[in-house]
């Protein structure tokens, strides 16, 4: 009797986990970005972007609504460390790639890390969302419409400034 009701119990109020994994060269604005949904979701919690170093392991972000619990990896972007990324992709729902839009230098790199991030068997069907993050108005080396066509096998692309919000 109190397994089933357990098993009801847990039917009933257990939330569906998702896992997204956020990529991207170095110095995209991946911590950032993370640092800022912790603390529009969590209050008060998420750290200050001069608190924020190059991230050598694994940052984990936790939010939870009234429906499903996200968990966010956060991976370093230095090459020397991109082989790691791959041993998150079996446990993935979605990635959230994240580029500078302001600097024209790293596009190349980031475009054909995320080339060899999508030709992963293990990501097979996951979504994707490029988040162009760092945009001023008008001091762009592109324009949104530019980076959508460099970007072009992205499935959506958001423009943002993650130390802004
Ligand atoms: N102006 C501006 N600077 C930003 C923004 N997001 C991040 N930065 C800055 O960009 C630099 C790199 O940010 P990080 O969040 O550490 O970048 P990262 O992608 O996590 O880098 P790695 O951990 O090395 O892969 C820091 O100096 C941030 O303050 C933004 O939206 N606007
Ligand atoms: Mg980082």
């Amino acid at each position: 009797m109190f397994s089933l009701a357990y098993g009801l119990w847990k039917y009933i109020f257990n939330k569906t986990e998702f896992h997204v994994l956020i990529l991207g060269v170095d110095k995209a604005g991946k911590t950032t970005l993370l640092e800022k949904i912790k603390s529009i979701y969590l209050k008060g919690e998420g750290l200050a972007p001069d608190r924020i170093v190059p991230t050598v392991g694994l940052n984990i972000g936790r939010i939870e609504d009234a429906n499903a619990k996200l968990v966010f990896w956060d991976l370093g972007g230095q090459a020397g460390l991109r082989t790691i990324w791959e041993k998150y992709y079996q446990e993935a729902h979605a990635i959230l790639y994240v580029i500078d839009a302001a600097a024209a230098s790293s596009f190349d790199d980031a475009k054909s890390a995320l080339e060899k991030v999508l030709r992963h068997e293990d990501l097979k069907g996951a979504p994707l969302l490029i988040f162009a993050n760092k945009q001023v108005k008008f001091l762009l080396p592109l324009s949104l419409n530019d980076l959508k066509l460099l970007f072009s096998s992205c499935y959506l692309l958001e423009h943002h400034t993650a130390s802004l919000g």
